[in-house]
């Protein structure tokens, strides 16, 4: 944002150089300067600005201690801006308040003649720094001017996720590093990896080797094969950790398992032909032998102990989609019972509401129309994906090329922000996914995931009655020198007025 010219300013100025000096130093903070407009997203729960503005060179940073990750992210914006940091400089706040009001996530953010940064909780003064970074330019200046406001804010939902399927297409960490970093600054904190699948299996399990020796070679025809060792997937969870994130893994099953077959054939019935690496797009033909419990039960745990191991976040998901078979009730009743027996909660696409599952079980939901509701009166919470709004795979508008199965018109920016989740009364919140079997690669996932993610974060963030297309597309367009400056490679977005960028792909 540029200071406007004001001529008023600068003749009063030159008129009282002479008697006053005020060419010398200017004011720490300026009555008349018009207040530059708050582009924050997701829209935050209140803004009240008051008049005048705050102009910053320096700063001196106060009450890191108490929160590590709102400290660190701090530390990262300052060196970014350059904003030395100096005792006698404008104070920079993080205090951890009693304010009930605030939840778990909450932040009050106020900018005076300090900026004062207050939550209950790190992760609540994360989402404050994270305000004003984006309140702040992308690069580094010789002051900043911040207009005098009180940002009050707390998440509609608690989970606001994206979903990457690493199966088919393989991403390399440094990539879901770079990812974490953006989701970060929107304040998504859920990172589901859907991590197997018949066209790969991408995670190192030590007591069966040959998944990712055998599995971990394949790709859907045009991606990538690859896979994380246990090592590299513990970083990363601590990375994410770090930065507010929470990775949730997916081993999926008992369907889309043809990786796990072609690398180990005895987890496959008898009759079964086809135990070869698979790089087609279909879905549905692979299942783990249900008729084989004594092979196929030790070795789901066996994954499941070693993913627990790896990763400890709450939820576990354990997949379940699209695979028809007399015992997959049975198979998900079991499995999910294993990850309740590890302490932990599965997850399962909405297709697992048919098993016996304790009540506590979270249900993805995938298909818009999918009958839900005795679920939902079961006591099941859920995560909301209905791929006519969520599934970012499909295209940024009608007719660009990869998956349209379930809207012939893609799912443009404006239909991603016209989700409304308020009808599902027990949702935990919502997840838009990327698949991969079209998109292979780094830049074409950043064109697909950017900027529609930031719709996900304002979906999920502020409440369905206080936000308006209108507004979100005013706010995200000025950001764009934030997702430049964390070298995204977004879609052309026309709504956004970006229709000059290069589109990847
Ligand atoms: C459906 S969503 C799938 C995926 C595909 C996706 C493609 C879900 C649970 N299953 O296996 O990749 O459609 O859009």
């Amino acid at each position: 944002m540029k200071p406007s010219f004001k001529p008023g300013v600068l003749l009063l100025c030159l008129a009282l150089v002479a008697a006053a000096g005020c060419a010398h130093r200017a004011p720490a903070v300026a009555a008349d300067a018009p207040a530059p407009e708050a582009h924050i997203v997701p829209l935050p729960r209140s803004i009240q600005t008051h008049p005048g503005e705050l102009r910053l060179s320096a700063v001196a940073v106060e009450g890191g201690n108490a929160a590590p990750m709102a400290a660190r992210a701090l530390a990262e914006l300052l060196a970014t801006l350059r904003l030395a940091t100096a005792e006698a400089a404008t104070p920079v706040r993080l205090q951890r308040v009693d304010d009930a009001a605030l939840g778990e996530e909450g932040y009050r953010l106020e900018v005076g003649g300090a900026i004062e940064l207050s939550a209950r909780t790190d992760t609540g003064l994360l989402y404050a720094v994270q305000s004003l970074r984006q309140l702040l330019p992308a690069q580094a200046a010789p002051e900043y001017r911040l207009p005098r406001m009180t940002i009050t804010d707390v998440p509609a939902y608690r989970w606001r996720g994206v979903s990457l399927d690493v199966a088919r297409s393989f991403l390399p960490i440094e990539y879901l590093e770079k990812h974490i970093d953006r989701m970060a600054l929107f304040k998504l904190n859920r990172l589901h990896l859907h991590l197997t699948d018949d066209q790969g299996w991408r995670i190192e399990i030590r007591r069966h080797p040959q998944l990712v020796q055998v599995g971990g070679a394949s790709a859907v025809a045009g991606g990538r094969a690859g896979y994380y060792t246990q090592e590299q997937l513990k970083r990363l969870v601590a990375y994410a950790q770090a930065r507010g994130v929470t990775v949730v893994p997916e081993i999926d099953m008992p369907g889309h398992v043809q990786a796990a077959l072609a690398s180990y054939n005895e987890l496959a019935c008898r009759d079964v032909a086809n135990l070869s690496p698979y790089s087609g797009v279909e879905v549905g033909f692979s299942v783990l032998c249900l008729d084989k419990p004594d092979v196929v039960y030790p070795f789901v745990r066996d994954v499941l102990e070693e993913v627990a191991a790896i990763f400890p976040s709450t939820e576990i998901h354990i997949g379940g989609d699209e695979i028809r078979h007399p015992l997959y009730a049975d198979f998900v009743g079991r499995a999910a019972a294993m990850v309740d027996a590890m302490g932990r909660t599965p997850i399962l696409w909405e297709e697992g509401s048919v098993a016996d599952l304790k009540p506590g079980a979270l249900l993805q939901l995938w298909n818009d129309g999918y009958a839900i509701d005795a679920a939902v009166a079961r006591g099941h919470a859920l995560i909301l994906s209905p791929c006519s709004y969520l599934y970012i795979d499909h295209g940024n508008y009608a007719g660009q090329p990869g998956a349209d199965w379930c809207r012939a018109g893609g799912v443009p920016l404006a239909r991603v922000y016209a989700f409304d989740p308020t009808p599902f009364r027990t949702a935990v919140g919502v997840e838009a996914a990327l698949w991969t079997e079209f998109v292979h690669g780094e830049a074409a996932a950043d064109e697909r995931l950017w900027p529609r993610l930031a719709a996900v974060a304002e979906v999920a963030w502020s409440p369905a009655g206080q936000r308006g297309y209108d507004g979100f597309v005013r706010r995200m367009g000025a950001l764009r020198p934030q997702l430049d400056a964390l070298g995204v490679q977004y879609h052309a977005e026309p709504d956004l007025g970006w229709a000059d960028a290069k589109d990847a792909r």
